[in-house]
């Protein structure tokens, strides 16, 4: 992939991460960490590979994206913002009782948003009942999801995982965000998923393991996950929990903490410094 290209993704990406410490700095809580590490695949996703129209969010024939892991909605909701499926301004209301962008994304009040996450597991089962609907209707659009690791620990994604490969849903491309934490620790110590990749090649997936924050790899396995002919994909994406604020990565204490002001003001600068370098280049 050319330079100017990979630079545009990391611009956007960066904007999408200040979105994402505004949007928490101002609720006083929310989750940065594996927002932070799922943006740079929310980003090729949304302003690359999904056909998608945000003038018209429910067009029928969109590709769908499941936030499954929906605690991790400010990086959505940075996303759809930068896209234009509603106003920036939005951001700092993040968790307010005025505002639709609620703690957990919500399909009735956000436009943009598919399905209703938050409790996990239940947004990857939701994933494989639109790709089935998908192959029922006749449809070519493709079915889009992202899972935490830690949310692999749910029994519920073990079901969905062996559904969609008895059904055969080339048109499900899911991601599982490796950051190798969850709430409380490292995911190895709480309940290991690990072998991840193991796991869902004997569940009969097309397994694809990539470094998670590298626009060119994201975008190459999501088109070898378009060929597939009777295998639904997953991509392990290798990541950094808090990828792209310096105190935040690899931090376990960041997963679902809000920065105070100065820590927020440090962040932004960071990030400020990290786009104002793409501009020069
Ligand atoms: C069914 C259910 N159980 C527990 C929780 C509480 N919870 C929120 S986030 C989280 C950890 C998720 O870890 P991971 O999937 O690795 O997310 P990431 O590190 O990418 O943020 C837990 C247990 C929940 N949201 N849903």
């Amino acid at each position: 992939m050319d330079k100017c290209k990979t630079d545009e993704f990391k611009k956007i990406a960066y904007r999408i991460r200040k979105h994402i410490i505004e949007g928490t700095f101002n609720a006083g809580s929310g989750h940065p960490g594996g927002s932070l590490s799922c943006t740079d695949i929310l980003t090729v996703l949304y302003f690359h590979s999904m056909n998608i129209d945000p003038k018209n969010p429910k067009a029928p024939d969109r590709d769908r994206f499941v936030l499954s892991k929906g605690h991790c909605a400010p990086a959505l909701y940075g996303t759809l913002a930068e896209r234009g499926f509603f106003p920036k301004e939005e951001i700092v209301k993040l968790r307010r009782i005025d505002s639709y962008l609620e703690g957990h994304p919500c399909m009735k009040s956000v436009p943009g948003v598919d399905m209703s996450t938050g409790s996990l597991a239940q947004g990857f089962s939701a994933s494989v009942g639109m790709a089935l609907a998908g192959k029922i209707d006749k449809k070519d659009y493709h079915v889009y999801t992202i899972l935490g690791d830690g949310e692999l620990e749910e029994g519920q994604v073990w079901e969905a995982a062996m559904a969609a490969a008895h059904f055969k849903l080339n048109n499900l491309i899911a991601f599982v965000d490796h950051n190798g934490m969850q709430i409380d620790g490292y995911i190895t110590e709480v309940m290991s998923p690990e072998p991840v990749v193991g796991k869902f090649k004997a569940f009969g997936w097309n397994v694809i393991n990539i470094d998670g924050h590298d626009y060119e790899q994201i975008i190459d396995a999501i088109e070898q996950g378009k060929m597939q002919k009777d295998k639904p994909t997953m991509i392990v994406a290798e990541t950094i929990k808090g990828k792209g604020v310096s105190f935040m990565e690899g931090q376990v204490g960041w997963h679902g903490k809000a920065p105070d002001k100065e820590q927020r003001d440090k962040a932004i600068a960071e990030l400020d410094e990290f786009l104002a370098g793409l501009e020069v280049e």
